[in-house]
């Protein structure tokens, strides 16, 4: 299996997060990357350009991520740059330029702050993706595992939330489609609705989107991943919301995986991105599912027999001890 890092996704480093109405340490840390990188040897990536980038984020969203931080600085404030209002309540569509209103403008959570290499770090961890990518499209290489860090199935078009910035899946799926690798599946199994991944391709019938995840009446990001979620205009059909309870384990997520199998064949799939997330981890600080690590083998398992060529994409997971030998646990059931 090809493994792609890049150790300037490690500079991204926000220093704590408003978690339930209190400031604590951030928990996507860069110490998750190290890990995962000491299990499985990575190979840098290489630099596909902005463009790919563009062709899934606004414009002024990008430049905004760019000069957030700088900007943040240049005002008087200490650390890291955190939204605080927001124009939700149907308030205009205004182009106003204090950093504070453009941080509530693209920001849908207060618990993802900018740090100064944000930028950097997020753009690596998308040059990560699509360098994943390309190893199946140049090399015809049936799997490749992107280390993505940041992570970014939350991260829309013009908008950044729950860690994401860049949505590095939404990225290679776009490109891939792009370049004729059609039709693209794109799979979610991270224990949080990619709710980024799903509003990106909501209108969109060639990229099919489908999520795994916990309830979100009950879990973030509560407002996305709904099993009424089906898509919409001519993209309606083309999302598929799977909802679990909290408490899940194997069996019943087992059966999910294998009805998101299902619509994935169904859909005409040659290409499957899957967002994977190990925060379905029993032990994992955040989270209320029940998989073990061999759970994460027979995940792989299942995956690896739809016989799709898999680019495999980070997202979460927290239980930092586990963390890397969880991926391992998955990534070996993907053997050329
Ligand atoms: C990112 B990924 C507030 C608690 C919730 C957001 C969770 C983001 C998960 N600090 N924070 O999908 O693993
Ligand atoms: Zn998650």
């Amino acid at each position: 299996m090809r493994c792609f890092f890049d150790t300037r996704q490690l500079d991204h480093a926000p220093d704590r997060e408003l978690h339930n109405g209190d400031w604590m340490a951030y928990s996507e840390k860069p110490s998750r990357a190290r890990d995962i990188a000491g299990q499985v040897g990575c190979q840098p990536g290489k630099d596909f350009g902005i463009a790919p980038i563009m062709a899934v984020h606004d414009e002024d969203y990008i430049a905004f991520l760019q000069t957030a931080w700088t900007e943040w600085r240049s005002n008087g404030r200490a650390g890291d740059a955190v939204p605080y209002v927001f124009p939700v309540v149907h308030r205009r569509d205004l182009t106003l330029d204090r950093i504070d209103a453009k941080l509530g403008r693209f920001s849908y959570d207060a618990g993802t702050p900018i740090a100064e290499q944000t930028w950097d770090a997020a753009y690596w961890s998308a040059q990560t993706a699509l360098t994943g990518l390309d190893a199946i499209r140049q090399e015809g290489a049936a799997h490749a595992f992107a280390l993505c860090r940041p992570p970014g199935h939350h991260a829309g078009r013009d908008y950044l939330g729950g860690y994401c910035y860049l949505n590095n899946a939404a990225i290679a799926a776009m490109q891939a489609h792009n370049q004729g690798m059609g039709p693209v599946a794109v799979l979610d199994v991270d224990y949080h609705h990619g709710n980024g991944t799903q509003d990106i391709f909501y209108e969109n019938a060639e990229i099919f989107f489908a999520s795994i995840h916990a309830d979100p009446s009950m879990d973030y990001p509560f407002y996305w991943g709904h099993a009424d979620e089906t898509g919409a205009g001519a993209g309606t059909g083309a999302t598929l919301n799977l909802p679990l309870p909290r408490g899940t384990g194997w069996p019943v997520y087992q059966a999910a995986l294998e009805t998101a199998g299902q619509a994935v064949r169904a859909h005409g799939s040659k290409l499957l991105i899957l967002s994977f997330g190990a925060d379905t981890f029993e032990g994992d600080p955040i989270s209320h599912f029940k998989l073990t690590r061999e759970d994460f083998t027979r995940m792989g398992e299942t995956i690896a027999s739809w016989q799709l060529p898999t680019l495999i994409v980070m997202e979460g997971g927290y239980a930092v001890d586990d963390l890397g030998r969880n991926v391992a646990a998955f990534l070996s059931a993907f053997r050329a």
